[in-house]
């Protein structure tokens, strides 16, 4: 095994193993694929490539391919493409926080962290690094053995664009300073946050060769209730956690004049409906039995996180 998953991670990742080693394993393996599909920084155009590899190496949960994973594992699908598309959904990420950082428009100048990628850099490469890891997530995934592969471009391509995470971010700074519909908030959100956490479970899903009648259905409905639950807990966050404990700036939704669930709703009521989420959650799954084991433990983890 190499040196770079470390000592302490288990040799391999049973299905017997707790929650925190099966995490700590697949994001061991997550970090060194993303290591090995990011271009090095010895590589021209080097301050590109060491941007890009600043952007997304050595920081955040990694929550969107353990849902590729964990979904991948609850219909039986082959571990080597599960991990390719967990990276390929990771660099998108990566690309969107890049961008969202950027001075025109959420100007942040923390992330996971450290100082975002504009400032290290500048606004210019910045805007190169999300592009370039764009175009690389998909790269990576159009290079998948997997006869699925065009479902899964398709999957993330919408989900990205401006039906999905774009288009949600688009509403989202048109709606700075004005009032929002709780109807109208959680249509931004599946947008912005929610098609990427839906995306990540349905490309471990369609790895899966021969899936039961419903199980898409029961993990679309699955993914649609984290990719909520997501992010009323952010916004919960944003207004309870600190820039230390989170690793980007605390409160910037409120200095920016942000509609979130805690401005429509209410801490109380944002919190009981993260909890009525991750029920809506566990009981779309409670059909797949034990493979469905990490997608709950995943559940449970997007609602208790504190970072
Ligand atoms: C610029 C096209 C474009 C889109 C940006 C994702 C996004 C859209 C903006 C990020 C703003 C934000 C903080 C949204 C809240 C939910 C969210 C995506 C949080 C960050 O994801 P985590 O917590 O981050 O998984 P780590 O660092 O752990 O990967």
């Amino acid at each position: 095994m190499s040196s770079a998953i470390g000592s302490a991670v288990p040799e391999r990742s049973p299905a017997e193993a707790s929650f925190a080693d099966w995490m700590r394993w697949h994001a061991a393996r997550i970090e060194q694929a993303l290591e090995s599909t990011l271009p090095p920084a010895s590589e021209q155009p080097g301050t590109l490539h060491e941007a890009m590899r600043y952007a997304v190496l050595g920081g955040g949960k990694r929550v969107r391919p353990l849902l590729v994973l964990a979904a991948g594992e609850a219909v039986g699908a082959t571990p080597a493409a599960l991990e390719a598309a967990g990276c390929a959904v990771e660099l998108i990420h990566a690309y969107s926080l890049v961008h969202d950082d950027l001075p025109c428009m959420d100007d942040d100048v923390l992330r996971r962290g450290k100082p975002t990628v504009h400032v290290a850099y500048g606004e210019a490469l910045a805007m190169l690094v999300g592009d370039a890891l764009q175009t690389l997530a998909f790269e990576s995934l159009a290079r998948i053995a997997h006869p699925a592969v065009p479902r899964m471009v398709a999957e993330l391509a919408a989900a990205a664009g401006s039906r999905g995470m774009a288009g949600g971010q688009a509403i989202d700074l048109a709606a700075a300073g004005s009032a929002m519909s709780p109807a109208a908030l959680e249509d931004m959100h599946r947008r912005k946050t929610g098609a990427l956490l839906r995306a990540s479970v349905r490309l471990g899903a369609v790895c899966g060769a021969e899936r039961p009648a419903g199980t898409d259905a029961r993990l679309d409905a699955y993914a649609e209730a984290i990719g909520l639950a997501f992010q009323v807990v952010d916004d919960i966050l944003d207004v309870e956690g600190s820039s230390a404990s989170l690793g980007k700036t605390a409160g910037k939704d409120a200095d920016h004049d942000k509609p979130t669930y805690v401005s429509v709703l209410g801490l109380e009521q944002s919190r009981q409906m993260a909890a009525r989420l991750h029920d809506t959650a566990l009981t779309a799954i409670a059909p797949l039995g034990p493979p469905a084991r990490r997608l709950r433990e995943l559940a449970d983890l997007v609602v208790t996180r504190n970072s």
